[in-house]
């Protein structure tokens, strides 16, 4: 027997990005564990990724290219060979380019996380053929947003240094879940003495671990911002010499803030006052405080504002003095990735092809052309997404995926919701069988992925697929014959000794232990913008859906609804890894026993949930996890493996947030009743 251990990473879209090490016997896999040495991943990976050998050998694999015979979405093919495959899609599209390249929209996200199988061939061949550009806001834009106006970029504390952090502010993120490397540096930091404090309207797994929770309401969190702020101003807790030296904007923000008293705060966030104030004495008191702020909050219509407000604290108690103060909401930023090199913009040549936001693809198949929407959407080419399950309001979305009229190619590892509405499927690699480079969006560390073993029956890279469709489409650029490795080296240029990582498995790039202890931020003159000239001071913006702010809405569908990921799945990505679903269960919506009692939901029901846009079906656990007055439904289940073919984005809407066009999957009015009750 030969056994061999490969240095791999982590492809998904997780903050911990995790160095692995795969056990491989006689060219199979059989064990993925996380690197020892790696300092941030320390030996361990999630349940899920454990699990990656079941994902990659199991028995759903797509093996060959498929064909559609069946209507679209009856999930009915037939198995071609790739020239015929290739051909007739080369075809298609060379058709479609003739009258109008922008009917053409390519359509991923971060199924995998890799730069190479990511953003490199693929934006390459389309930029090339001038197809629509995709604005890729599904996830972080609302946040990402907020980071650049007010620090530059998408930049913050190294998350290693939260184990000496005095305070830790858990704000909107369920680290256990969906963080669980800086859930064990904040243990660290527990075990040392730290408070930790998490800001969940959801009574989370992490919540039960700090020593404080506290529940507002969705989408108020820019009221509680604003509420600290009041309390640093009146009990004077504000480091003055910070402010004046590396802030812009104080005063317009101050003049703000005085407006917000921790009553105004504790009504809006439904919570007590006494809570707003013991929550900004701890955070000028412990210190170095420091906050992981993470996406949960901007995930509403206020989402940027909120994000900025939280993104001025640690600049006003001047908590980035010390390594383990500041903020960390992505360090995404501070990788020196050269995405000119890999995307190649410069193939659009003076094309400025229109931008299509993935967060409204629902509205947007359904559109006609029109002088201000341009072409009707013709061809949609998929890889690393799955949007019939993730994009929000899924009924305009499976609407415009059953579209006859439109041709669509997806390239996946297995038949999702969304290759169920393919004309072609097309079989991809995972991250055992292909190379790739990473950053991180947790951590400071790029990483190397070295395939493991050979492809999988017919499955090729991403990377492969559009070389391959490049070539029949006659686009002879030498930068489309790049190779893999080639591509990969190109990721981080000289920034980084690519033989170096190639061999080690990981680098760390050269970064100041305290980033911005001497201000220095990467805006225009280094300071942190409070009230940059376009935008002014932040200030709370209420959700577009909540009792407060449309009461005759709330009078029907009296229930926030909040959908953050379940602990198991990722996304929706290993729903249908069969040991990782049993653990889940079913698709669950908690609720408060004062919200189950009188709609006669006992726990175990099975319920639906709907408002104007859909219709849910799923299980109530009835559970003190959720607040009175929220439900939450843990997400994102398949639909065709979830009850009635359904999953919880029938009733998330496609209104986007104040800042960076982001969904607002967390801003959404429900109604629920037991089944049987009609
Ligand atoms: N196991 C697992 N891990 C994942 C993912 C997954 O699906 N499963 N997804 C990955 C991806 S794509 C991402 S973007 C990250 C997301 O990472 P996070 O943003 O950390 O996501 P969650 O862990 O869902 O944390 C969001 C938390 O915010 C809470 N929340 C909802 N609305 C509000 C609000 O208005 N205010 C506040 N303060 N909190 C709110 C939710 O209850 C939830 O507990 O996680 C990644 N990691
Ligand atoms: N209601 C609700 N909806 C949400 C969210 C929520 O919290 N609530 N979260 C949102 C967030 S944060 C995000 S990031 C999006 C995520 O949405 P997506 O980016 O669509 O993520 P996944 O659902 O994980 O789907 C990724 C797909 O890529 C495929 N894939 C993986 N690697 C490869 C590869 O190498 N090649 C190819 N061709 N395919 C590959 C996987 O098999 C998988 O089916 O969902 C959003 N949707
Ligand atoms: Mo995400």
């Amino acid at each position: 027997m030969t056994r061999t251990i490969v240095k791999a990473a982590c492809p998904h879209d997780c903050p911990d990005t995790c160095a692995m090490r795969v056990t491989v016997e006689d060219g199979r896999a059989v064990k993925v564990q996380g690197d020892p040495d790696h300092p941030t991943t320390q030996g361990a990976l999630c349940t899920k990724v454990a699990r990656y050998p079941e994902r990659t050998y199991h028995d759903e694999r797509l093996l060959h290219p498929l064909k559609r015979i069946g209507a679209k979405g009856s999930g009915r093919f037939v198995r071609v060979g790739w020239d015929e495959a290739l051909d007739d899609i080369a075809a298609r599209l060379r058709a479609i380019a003739a009258r109008d390249a922008e009917a053409i929209v390519p359509y991923s996200y971060a199924g995998t996380m890799g730069l190479v199988q990511g953003e490199s061939l693929a934006a390459r061949f389309f930029h090339k053929l001038g197809a629509s550009r995709l604005d890729r806001t599904i996830c972080a834009s609302a946040g990402a947003a907020a980071l650049r106006v007010t620090y530059g970029k998408s930049v913050g504390m190294h998350v290693q240094h939260f184990a000496e952090s005095k305070l830790i502010l858990i704000w909107g993120s369920n680290s256990i879940a969906s963080n669980l490397h800086f859930w064990s540096i904040a243990q660290q930091a527990k075990r040392q003495g730290a408070k930790l404090i998490c800001i969940d309207p959801r009574r989370t797994e992490t919540a039960d671990k700090c020593h404080q929770h506290i529940a507002l309401l969705p989408g108020t969190d820019g009221a509680l911002a604003l509420g600290l702020m009041h309390e640093l101003i009146v009990n004077d807790w504000l480091d003055h010499d910070y402010i004046e030296r590396h802030t812009d904007g104080w005063a317009e923000l101050r003049a703000r803030a005085l407006q917000w008293p921790s009553e105004r705060v504790a009504k809006i966030c439904g919570i007590e006052a006494d809570i707003v104030r013991g929550l900004a004495r701890d955070y000028a008191t412990l210190t170095p405080a420091a906050i992981r702020v993470n996406y949960g909050m901007q995930r509403v219509r206020g989402g940027g504002s909120a994000v900025r407000l939280i993104a001025a604290l640690p600049c006003l108690t001047g908590a980035w003095r010390d390594r383990a103060g500041g903020l960390l909401l992505s360090a995404s930023g501070w990788h020196p990735v050269d995405s000119a090199a890999l995307e190649r913009p410069d193939l659009l040549g003076a094309r400025t092809p229109r931008i299509i936001n993935m967060s409204t693809i629902g509205a947007d198949l359904l559109r006609e052309a029109s002088p201000a929407f341009g072409p009707k959407i013709e061809a949609l080419i998929v890889y690393n997404s799955n949007p019939v399950a993730v994009a929000p309001q899924s009924r305009e979305v499976v609407a415009g995926f059953a579209r006859e009229d439109l041709f669509t190619v997806v390239l996946e590892h297995f038949r999702t919701d969304t290759a169920d509405y393919a004309d072609y499927l097309l079989p991809a690699t995972t991250q055992l069988e292909h190379f790739d480079v990473h950053k991180s969006y947790g951590h400071t560390y790029a990483l190397v992925n070295h395939p493991a073993i050979a492809p999988l029956g017919e499955a090729l890279p991403n990377t492969e697929i559009f070389r391959r469709l490049a070539a029949r489409m006659g686009f002879d650029e030498p930068c489309f014959a790049d190779s893999d490795e080639a591509i990969g080296r190109q990721a981080f240029g000289a920034a980084i000794d690519f033989d170096a990582l190639c061999r080690d498995g990981w680098v760390r790039h050269a970064l100041p232990d305290a980033p911005f202890a001497l201000g220095g931020f990467p805006t225009a003159n280094g300071r942190a913008q409070l009230a940059p000239a376009d935008l002014g001071a932040a200030d709370f913006v209420a959700p577009y859906e909540s009792r407060a702010s449309a009461p005759a809405l709330a009078a029907r569908y009296p229930l926030a609804m909040i959908s953050p990921p379940a602990r198991h799945f990722l996304n929706s990505t290993f729903v249908n890894v069969r040991s990782l679903r049993s653990i889940e269960g079913e698709p669950l919506l908690e609720l408060h026993p004062d919200d189950a009692r009188p709609r006669g939901i006992a726990d175990g029901a099975r319920v639906r949930v709907w408002n104007d846009r859909g219709r849910y079906a799923c299980t109530a656990r009835v559970s003190e996890r959720a607040r009175p007055g929220v439900v939450v439904g843990l997400g994102v289940w398949w639909r065709k493996l979830g009850l009635e073919g359904t999953n919880v984005n029938e009733l998330t809407s496609q209104r986007l947030t104040d800042l960076g066009r982001a969904p607002t999957f967390y801003d959404c009015l429900v109604e629920v009743a037991a089944e049987n009750t009609e």
